[in-house]
């Protein structure tokens, strides 16, 4: 008795001093919230110039803060992810293209993932959608730093029938824990259901800061938006689903208006790769557009890594700026950290900076020297191509984009290509003959970046025994269990298994 008194005293003494901490804490850090769209074009969103999609919501974040027209992200799904998340090239990291589900890979949790670092910091964080870096128990949101997970673990498409069914479905989960198998159809709740979580987390979280991830399962194959968008747009499901996007991420900007967040918070939208190719029979792929970059999802060509980005905080982003410098993904950890006080000390080596005075209008030049294109199809560790200012060296024969087997004639050789995008966008003329300077300064910072990461290459997680999320009929699929990973492997061979399939 007597001790249940004195801890409801220590209680009582200590809550101010909570919700001091929290004030405190409150007024320095800035909320985050990051919205990554899955496989959302370049030229997708009105603000970057689609006139196909309508994305009212979307252009007046643009209007309200600032374009990035030169941002990076990756050729596909779970490297992509993993760059966000860790503020590095996949290759450094040995996360490949994709992993499938029981895969024996993901994302190291040794890893210090931007929530890890940002809850270290005193953040609230939330991941809310398709994870995509690994389904086994070592490696969901809840081991990478997030305090909450909802969402599907891995990519739409990747549906597995049920043991005793035949019907496909994809799991949904909260935290560490399967709470739905979704038959297809009932993707189409998935926006709705993930934007209504987010704005119970910010809810939830409005009177301290706060790291909300939202990695949206839209606008990836199948398409299924929902249904109040269904057949609405000019553009069939795919661009029915990005104006459920717009929707969306309306939503959470008005809510954030509502709680008087606006000031405190930088919301930053874009997408993991380029728009994915038209294959197969099914004519709603392929609707997504690169605008007037060359090359899809899957490709080292622009369109195949470079995304749309908007980024909003007024007070602090000036309103309807456009910043043109090289930037990406990888520079997102780097950059929130700072914006919330902390720093990222120099092991474990990351590859992105800090861009906040290129999103201020403090600078117009990128604080890399240069940007590097890692490919689905190379070896891990071999950059493909890589960009200086306006510049940008081919090293490699470049695919198109994923499912597209023929490489066109103009990028089959295997001497360098050199392009300049202010003047050739769409690279398609070849103009290393005409400065063999650039290209050999080109030549040489691939070649030292390669042998740097070779150097310094940390190693993906594996793990043993990996099982599906899910019992299911077929069990665990024949390429996971053929794939001889173990602890401590680089996961060259898994992206060998994985990159022909289902992304
Ligand atoms: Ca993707």
């Amino acid at each position: 008795m007597k001790s249940g008194i004195h801890l409801i005293t220590i209680c009582l003494l200590l809550m101010p001093l909570t919700l001091l901490h929290a004030a405190e804490l409150k007024s320095t850090k800035p909320n985050i919230v990051i919205i990554f769209v899955d496989d959302m074009g370049y030229g997708d969103i009105g603000p970057f110039g689609s006139k196909l999609q309508k994305t009212p919501r979307l252009d007046l974040m643009a209007k309200e803060g600032t374009k990035f027209t030169s941002f990076y992200a990756a050729p596909v799904c779970s490297v992509s992810r993993a760059q966000l998340m860790t503020g590095c090239y996949g290759p450094r990291i040995s996360v490949p293209g994709v992993y499938a589900p029981a895969s024996r890979g993901g994302l190291n949790p040794a890893e210090p993932t931007i929530a890890k670092r940002l809850k270290a910091l005193g953040y609230a964080t939330a991941c809310i959608g398709k994870w995509h870096i690994g389904d086994q128990p070592e490696f969901l949101p809840t081991k990478h730093g997030f305090d909450h997970y909802f969402g599907l673990p891995y990519s739409n498409d990747m549906q597995l029938a049920a043991k005793g069914t035949t019907t496909r479905v994809v799991p949904l989960m909260r935290d560490d824990k399967v709470i739905e198998l979704l038959p297809e159809q009932e993707q189409a709740r998935l926006v709705e259901r993930y934007t209504d979580e987010a704005l119970s987390f910010i809810r939830m979280n409005k009177d301290k800061p706060f790291f909300l991830y939202l990695p949206h399962t839209a606008v990836h194959w199948p398409l299924h938006p929902g249904m109040a968008f269904a057949g609405k747009s000019a553009n069939g499901a795919y661009g029915d689903w990005v104006e459920e996007v717009d929707w969306s991420t309306g939503r959470i900007l008005d809510t954030l208006r509502e709680l008087n967040l606006d000031d405190t918070t930088l919301v930053v939208f874009t997408s993991d790769n380029g728009p994915a190719f038209l294959a197969g029979d099914n004519k709603q792929r392929g609707k997504g557009s690169a605008g007037p970059l060359r090359g899809w999802k899957g490709s080292s060509w622009e369109g195949g890594m470079r995304e749309p980005m908007l980024a909003r905080w007024p007070g602090k982003i000036p309103a309807g700026s456009s910043c043109d410098a090289v930037a990406g993904t990888i520079d997102i950890l780097p950059t929130c950290v700072a914006l919330a006080g902390g720093s990222v000390s120099s092991e474990p080596v990351i590859d992105g900076r800090d861009i906040s005075p290129l999103l201020f209008g403090k600078s117009t030049k990128s604080p890399r020297e240069a940007h590097y294109y890692n490919a689905t199809y190379s070896s891990i560790g071999a950059f493909q191509a890589v960009r200086q200012g306006p510049w940008k060296l081919a090293l490699d024969p470049q695919r198109e984009g994923m499912g597209i087997k023929e490489i066109s004639p103009d990028a089959a050789g295997n001497t360098p290509r050199l392009y300049n995008l202010d003047t050739d966008i769409g690279e398609r003329t070849d103009v290393a003959d005409k400065h063999p300077e650039i290209v050999a300064k080109l030549l040489d910072l691939a070649t030292k970046k390669n042998a740097e990461i070779k150097r310094d290459r940390r190693p993906a997680g594996v793990t043993t025994n990996p099982v599906t999320l899910y019992p299911t009929e077929s069990g665990v699929p024949s390429r996971q269990k053929n794939n001889k990973l173990k602890q401590g492997d680089i996961a060259g061979s898994e992206a060998a298994l994985t990159h022909s399939n289902g992304l």
